[in-house]
């Protein structure tokens, strides 16, 4: 749903403008450095993108789902760290609180998520425990009015950047599976809580990953988000259900731009006494990408239509993240094709993007999750949820 066409297209047109004018410019100095410079980080506060998402009663801008994926295929012409600094704050990070918490809660976090004058952070990997993100350990067992957590969580973004931690834990250690986890909002600093040295990755240089480590780590039972034990691995669940959606839309631009430089590339390139694009083999991946662009963003928008509907779209955006992010993985890999040997040294953004886009397959779900929660979901539709 787009509230107000016109301001829509002011808001898009800004962001526009400032990737393309002060983000695009220090792409190679990020992946160099490991490091957004500070007065990219503070413009970005200025301009309101750390709380893009975050309802308008609480400060942010209270973009709706059609809306946020717009942004995310104009944010995705850019590195995708300069995404990801924000990404938390106005996704995982922020989502718990907003989906499943208290009044209280929302009112003590949300408008300094949206301000940027906080990081927030989303923790349910560990160590033992990726995709069956239901077989956590975190423990959280009472003792008064506290919790004590114990355990590790693993690759958690923007981790060393955060203030607060949305974590979800075991509360009920009789009950295995889903039903016995909870999920708790730690802030940085809390006595027990420590993070583990930063993350070495392949791509995404300049966005930060690292292990969160609690021992014996105690916090106020106020800390329990939406007041409710035992349904946390749902508040997980839905998090990621919107989480998913964005990154499919950030994919889907993300190609876009890898397209767009490998376009000018086989335009200017010349082989053979004329510029490679005229050649029907470069074409054929030229309009093979183009076509595979073209259908993700009309998935993710109609995914994004259906979510602002108040429809469940759990399918849609499993599909949209496994056909968007796999799309994204295959555009990635014609681009640098086209670039030639050129595409393999990093003087040339694809090099770059190449390494970035491959965790898009990974994250927040892999492949074969998406595919899992998709059947399942068939199946489930099918026998009138008989069989599971
Ligand atoms: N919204 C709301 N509730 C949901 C939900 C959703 N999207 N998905 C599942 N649930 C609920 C189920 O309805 C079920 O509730 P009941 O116990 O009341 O019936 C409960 O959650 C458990 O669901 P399910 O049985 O499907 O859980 P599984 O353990 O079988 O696992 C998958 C489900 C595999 C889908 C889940 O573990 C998953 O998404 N794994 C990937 C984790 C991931 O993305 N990690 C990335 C790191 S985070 S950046």
């Amino acid at each position: 749903m787009i509230r107000d066409e016109k301001m829509m297209d002011q808001l898009l047109a800004t962001i526009r403008d400032f990737v393309d004018n002060e983000l695009k410019p220090f792409e190679h100095e990020v992946d160099e450095t490991d490091a957004i410079p500070d007065h990219i980080v503070q413009k970005m506060r200025d301009m309101g993108l750390f709380g893009l998402t975050i309802p308008e009663q609480y400060g942010g801008l209270g973009i709706t789902m059609e809306e946020e994926v717009l942004v995310a295929f104009e944010l995705g012409q850019t590195s995708a760290a300069f995404r990801s600094l924000i990404g938390t704050n106005n996704g995982i990070g922020s989502s718990g609180i907003l989906i499943d918490g208290t009044e209280e809660q929302k009112q003590k976090y949300l408008p300094r998520y949206a301000n940027g004058e906080i990081i927030g952070s989303f923790c349910l990997t560990e160590p033992d425990s990726g995709s069956d993100a239901a077989s956590l350990k975190t423990s959280a067992v009472k003792e008064g009015d506290y919790y004590i957590l114990n355990g590790t969580k693993r690759f958690i973004t923007n981790a060393p950047r955060a203030q607060t931690f949305t974590v979800m834990a075991r509360t009920n250690p009789d009950i295995k599976g889903s039903g016995g986890i909870s999920a708790f909002l730690v802030e940085a600093g809390t006595s027990g809580l420590s993070l583990g040295k930063i993350d070495k990755k392949m791509g995404q240089k300049g966005s930060y990953t690292c292990d969160v480590i609690f021992e014996d780590c105690r916090i106020h039972q106020d800390q329990l988000i939406g007041g409710v034990e035992g349904v946390g691995f749902k508040t997980a669940m839905k998090v990621l259900d919107k989480g998913r959606l964005h990154i499919a839309a950030y994919s889907a631009g993300m190609a876009e731009r890898m397209l767009n430089d490998a376009l000018n590339y086989a335009i200017e390139r010349k082989q053979f006494g004329q510029p490679i694009a005229n050649f029907q083999l470069i074409q054929g991946m030229l309009a093979d990408s183009k076509a595979e662009i073209y259908a993700a963003k009309c998935m993710v928008i109609d995914a994004a239509r259906r979510r602002d509907l108040g429809e469940n779209i759990s399918t849609e955006a499993s599909c949209a993240k496994m056909f968007a992010t796999e799309m994204c993985g295959r555009v990635a890999d014609r681009c640098l094709q086209i670039h030639g040997g050129a595409g393999y040294i990093s003087e040339y953004a694809i090099e770059r993007f190449y390494r970035d886009v491959r965790l898009f397959r990974l994250y927040e779900g892999t492949t074969q999750i998406q595919q899992i929660i998709i059947a399942r979901d068939m199946i489930r539709t099918a026998t009138d949820g008989v069989l599971k």
